[in-house]
């Protein structure tokens, strides 16, 4: 969660966009986004604030100020609901796009129902526009340069919108007659933060019916390009997709191609040429007499090579080619390994669902233990109390007899504050099996007085585990400015464990921080910070991070059986 100042600027600054795409007046527009930028940049924290105080902030007046104080209280602005109502996030991601401002998109989506992007370019496309008012040829130009720029720019998106995508082709591409295989490769395979494009591969003698059901998908908003072996389509998200069909006796060597890194495959193929072999997209030759190795997978291919298979998440020439080599490659950690959760959150807060389901949820996917974890007080918006926390204990506690093979723990999620300390004092928290700590406010300390946080928190006897560390959200705020060595050898110290946070948005230590931890002896837990019963299956992603930063089992907290976790979260 946001400082509350940030989310308060968002709500204001949402307030203003939905008063411009509702028609309202400018200037008041101008007077919201005004407000917005100033409580965001104000460096006091407002959630205390009354209403004078409020006043006090530059650019809020007493309409402001009372709805601002509205949300500290209520946790909502109902005039912002309100117009949340009339307007759909369709009409707002319409916004977005360069050329088109608020009335326009309005206008669109009452006359022709138009709520995305995509659909916005069918309509251009179809013709569907001509004789609307407002909207000339010329118009229709820059609506398709300003949509083609948008994403041509490309936005990288989050490895969970990706996968989406990738698994709903896959799915579709293997019920196509003779499909021999189908999977996904490039850069989701290795899991890395942010995905450029989807790449899948496929085999088949014919690929024409699998191009036909490529470019005739639902997911096809855009055929970007067609031909006989390769596709590209591009989805109403703007996601672009590329296909490629190999024949099934160059299936090795084509996923290991397709899979990459690029960097990774350079020193693959220089390894090749040392041995007389060519390795390409097409396949594995032998250079002197051109035959093709047959390679029916790509451990076949690395074999081949002299190297064991090396995992997708570990192929960016970062050092795995040689400790290969030496036969040195970690067995990086998998979601096999996992037996628990130690991250989650509940309705108490600021989850969507009860505990009992998310309890259930959790019992299904065959954890052994799982840990409740929700907001702390200081976290003000989420208004807990020692009475709801102490309320929760007992629910958990009465829940627990429903699941004898599940071991329930209470824990909370604590506030670092700016000075490293953390809410509640030693006798109340006492009564949790698990504190973790993070930092949900004041990101832009200097690096001294940051680490120094992070560091006290570590110190505190309390806290077990150091949730998403670096505070990032994946492009949308950088991580805090901090020294990780001093933060590791702290870690280290003080038997904190460093949280991988599963969540897509998050990933949070990065896989290069985790692999830089790992020298300093640090332990870690993989967590799904979940606040949805879907969001439980998160996991692959903070598994994905943990394997990029070459995280074995042993070092991670949560694949520990009951005994010996429990030993850790009481020493
Ligand atoms: P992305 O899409 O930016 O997230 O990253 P990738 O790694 O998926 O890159 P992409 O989609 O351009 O290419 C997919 C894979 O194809 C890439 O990981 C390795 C392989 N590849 C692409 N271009 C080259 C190349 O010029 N040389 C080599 N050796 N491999 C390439
Ligand atoms: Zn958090
Ligand atoms: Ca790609
Ligand atoms: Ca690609």
């Amino acid at each position: 969660m946001d400082r509350i100042n940030d989310e308060v600027a968002g709500l204001l600054q949402e307030y203003a966009d939905l008063i411009a795409i509702t028609g309202g007046d400018a200037f008041k527009v101008r007077v919201y986004e005004k407000a917005a930028r100033s409580v965001g940049g104000y460096a006091q924290d407002i959630a205390h604030f009354d209403e004078g105080e409020l006043r006090r902030i530059p650019n809020v007046g007493a309409s402001i100020a009372g709805k601002i104080e509205e949300f500290l209280h209520t946790g909502v602005i109902h005039q912002l609901e309100e117009l949340r109502l009339k307007v759909p996030a369709g009409v707002r991601r319409l916004t977005t796009i360069p050329t088109l401002g608020p009335k326009r998109a309005m206008v669109l989506y009452e006359e022709l129902g138009i709520g995305s992007i995509g659909a916005l370019a069918e309509a251009i496309r179809a013709g569907k526009l001509q004789g609307l008012r407002g909207f000339g040829a010329k118009t229709e130009e820059n609506l398709l340069h300003g949509i083609d720029l948008m994403q041509k720019t490309g936005q990288r998106v989050h490895t969970d919108v990706a996968m989406g995508v990738a698994e709903e082709i896959v799915a579709e591409l293997s019920t196509v007659g003779g499909c021999a295989r189908c999977t996904f490769a490039g850069s989701l395979r290795r899991m890395k933060d942010t995905i450029g494009d989807v790449d899948i591969l496929a085999t088949a003698e014919n690929s024409a019916a699998l191009m036909a059901a490529f470019s005739g998908s639902s997911l096809a908003a855009e055929v970007i390009a067609g031909g006989g072996t390769k596709s590209s389509i591009r989805t109403a998200g703007g996601l672009q997709v590329d296909l490629r069909v190999v024949r099934q006796d160059a299936w090795g060597a084509a996923l290991q191609y397709f899979t990459g890194s690029k960097a990774h495959n350079i020193r693959t193929r220089e390894i090749a040429v040392h041995q007389k072999l060519k390795l390409s997209e097409y396949g594995l030759f032998e250079v002197e007499t051109g035959e093709k190795i047959v390679s029916a997978d790509e451990a076949e291919v690395y074999g081949r090579l002299g190297l064991p298979w090396i995992a997708p998440t570990l192929r960016e020439d970062s050092g795995e080619i040689e400790a290969a080599l030496r036969g040195e490659l970690p067995e990086p950690v998998t979601e096999a390994d996992l037996r628990g959760d130690l991250h989650t959150h509940t309705d108490l807060t600021d989850g969507l669902a009860p505990l009992e389901e998310m309890v259930a949820a959790a019992a299904k996917r065959g954890y052994r233990y799982y840990a409740v974890t929700d907001h702390a007080p200081n976290l003000y918006m989420q208004r807990m109390t020692d009475e709801k926390a102490l309320a929760q204990r007992e629910r958990i506690d009465r829940l627990q007899d429903s699941y004898p093979g599940l071991r329930l723990l209470h824990g909370t999620e604590l506030n670092i504050d700016p000075e490293g300390n953390v809410d509640w004092p030693p006798e109340f928290l006492t009564g949790f099996e698990l504190c973790l700590a993070s930092v949900h406010s004041h990101f832009g300390l200097p690096r001294a007085e940051m680490t120094r946080r992070i560091v006290r928190a570590c110190e505190n006897p309390h806290v077990k585990i150091i949730a998403h560390p670096t505070a990032r959200i994946i492009g949308r705020r950088e991580p805090v400015d901090a020294d990780w060595d001093e933060v590791f050898r702290a870690c280290a110290r003080t038997g904190t464990a460093l949280e991988i946070d599963a969540f897509p948005d998050r990933l949070d230590l990065p896989a290069a921080l985790v692999r830089r931890a790992l020298g300093f002896g640090v332990l870690f837990s993989i967590g799904s910070d979940a606040h949805a019963v879907p969001h439980l299956d998160n996991m692959r992603y903070g598994i994905g991070t943990a394997q990029r930063g070459w995280l074995t089992a042993d070092r991670v907290i949560n694949t520990w059986p009951i005994d010996q976790l429990t030993d850790f979260l009481r020493r």
